[in-house]
């Protein structure tokens, strides 16, 4: 299997600067020489350009597109994003995205979801389903699963639907951060969601295998959304929005194994994403290195 890193430095999403850093810092702790230690061949696209958000005007276009900052910016790395993620996939290469925040996982499943029935199993402290209407933060990285779904004002956009992602394909690992209106869109949605307490009662590998259920009953194959701030923080500090009571460090890597033993059983991994560290929050790199450890995890790599 050959896997192709794709960088995408993408900090319009949150109000911390510092997570356009995160794609250089698992490069440097050896994202791809751990891969390769697992078995895998991979190659490195290098980074997707996008002009820095300095220059830019977080509200510019919000009359008519809600609240969401910089979403024009955010539009055009999803667009370049989804077709090379796309292009990838159709090669017959793994896409490995790197970011960035964690509205970069509009652009990897509008992509991986134009040639199948995706499934998502969305590792995160929080449920990322807002839109521009029921957003509290205005921050695009709380936001990709309603993008994904067409919810609210993101139903008029094509750039950030993935209509081949339906809602009961979807399973939520670790939630405990969640905003009124979200909660109260997942309760009304087909979607499966696992807290931390279903974590707590039920155990971590029971949890997964229920979520990798969810996401490949009757679809083509899974993207896998892996947010770091799904760990612990002091496990994870590198995060601009840590929540604590995060998964510990072994559960992290018991779920990604997980996700590799199934892939081995059944071929089902398609494209992910490994987002949200910021190297100015992080502790000498080790936010960066635990994303790198549980990548190589995810495909494959083991103790012994
Ligand atoms: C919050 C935080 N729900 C928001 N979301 C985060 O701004 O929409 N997602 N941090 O990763
Ligand atoms: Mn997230
Ligand atoms: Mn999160
Ligand atoms: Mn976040």
């Amino acid at each position: 299997r050959t896997v192709r890193i794709i960088g995408a430095p993408m900090d319009y999403g949150a109000n911390r600067r510092g997570v356009d850093m995160g794609p250089s810092a698992i490069r440097y702790a050896g994202v791809a020489e751990r891969l390769e230690s697992a078995g895998l061949a991979v190659t490195d696209a290098g980074d997707l350009q996008m002009p820095r958000a300095e220059e830019r005007d977080p509200e510019a276009n919000q009359p008519n597109r809600g609240d969401a900052k910089f979403l024009r910016e955010v539009e055009d790395v999803s667009r370049r994003l989804a077709r090379e993620v796309d292009e990838t996939i159709r090669e017959g290469v793994f896409p490995l995205v790197l970011g960035g925040d964690h509205s970069i996982a509009i652009g990897s499943m509008n992509g991986s979801a134009r040639d199948a029935d995706l499934g998502v199993v969305w590792f995160d402290a929080h449920a990322d389903l807002n839109t521009p209407e029921t957003s509290p933060s205005g921050n695009v990285h709380g936001m990709p699963l309603g993008a994904a779904l067409g919810r609210g004002i993101f139903g008029e956009m094509d750039w950030a639907r993935a209509p081949r992602v339906r809602e009961e394909s979807i399973a939520y690992v670790g939630l405990r951060s969640i905003d009124d209106r979200e909660r109260e869109r997942i309760r009304e949605s087909d979607i499966t969601s696992f807290t931390m307490s279903d974590i707590d009662s039920r155990g971590i590998t029971t949890v997964v295998e229920e979520a990798l259920d969810v996401a490949t009953t009757g679809t083509d194959g899974i993207h896998v959304s892996l947010d770091l701030d799904w760990l612990d923080p002091k496990t994870a500090p590198g995060v601009g929005t840590p929540v604590r009571g995060g998964v510990t460090y072994r559960e992290a890597h018991s779920a990604l194994e997980a996700v590799s033993t199934r892939h081995a059983e059944t071929g089902v991994l398609r494209s992910m994403d490994v987002v949200e560290v910021n190297p100015i929050l992080d502790e000498a790199n080790e936010t960066a290195t635990l994303a790198a450890e549980l990548t190589a995890s995810a495909f494959g790599k083991r103790i012994l």
